[in-house]
């Protein structure tokens, strides 16, 4: 399959996470979003959001949106399973990857940060915009996993840190201060020494520069 894929793009590095837990080969073709790439018309044609990833699988069917290209792997592919199968489990774990999928990264969009800087806003108020919302979900998101495990809910990685570690990448990008998330930072160093999580790292992609 080929993954529409871009270094620093959060929401593909989560895919990429997925299909390197699931030893699932794909083959990465870049969009250069600093460039407008998710923009031009053949792209856009085959991702109307106009945003990475996109996943095309070899009979041509076209996947989009992150998060439901992480349920078509679960559903196809389910083993090593993301999320547990206990259905109350199943559900706080995708509570704590949704705080990440659907309430830091849409207010952190490139596009998002691109209008509040047309608007006349400074790149130093954009930054403080993004850390914001970031400090808010971390804390969140914190409060939600189990506090007495290895990872977020358990002994392995699944959704929650595949939401999780492409966030702290942006964190850390963008010198959000987290010193009062340790415990977040810990799950991350333990997913990160991980082939699959080391493997999707933005620096370890293709068209990183
Ligand atoms: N909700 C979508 C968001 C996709 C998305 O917008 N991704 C970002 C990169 S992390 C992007 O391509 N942004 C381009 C832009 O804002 O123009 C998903 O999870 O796949």
């Amino acid at each position: 399959m080929k993954l529409y894929t871009y270094w620093r793009s959060t929401t593909s590095y989560r895919v990429r996470i997925a299909l390197n837990l699931k030893g699932l080969a794909y083959e990465p073709v870049p969009v250069n979003l600093v460039a407008g790439a998710q923009t031009a018309p053949d792209y856009a044609s085959l991702n109307p959001g106009q945003g990475v990833p996109t996943v095309v699988l070899e009979d041509d069917t076209v996947l989009t949106q992150s998060m439901a290209i992480l349920d078509w792997l679960e559903e196809t592919h389910p083993n090593p399973a993301l999320l547990p199968t206990d259905t109350t489990l199943r559900a706080k774990v995708r509570a704590a990857a949704l705080i990440i999928a659907a309430d830091v990264h849409p207010v952190n969009n490139l596009r998002v940060v691109a209008k509040l800087k047309s608007m006349g806003h400074s790149q130093q108020e954009a930054v403080d915009w993004m850390n914001d919302w970031m400090q808010r979900g971390l804390t969140a998101f914190d409060q939600l996993i189990d506090p007495g495990t290895p990872f977020c809910f358990g002994d392995a990685p699944g959704l929650a840190e595949i939401c999780l570690v492409p966030q702290l990448y942006n964190a850390h990008r963008w010198g959000c201060d987290l010193a009062p998330f340790s415990r977040l930072t810990e799950i991350e160093t333990r997913c990160l020494a991980t082939p699959a999580f080391d493997a999707a790292r933005p620096e370890n992609q293709p068209d990183a520069n």
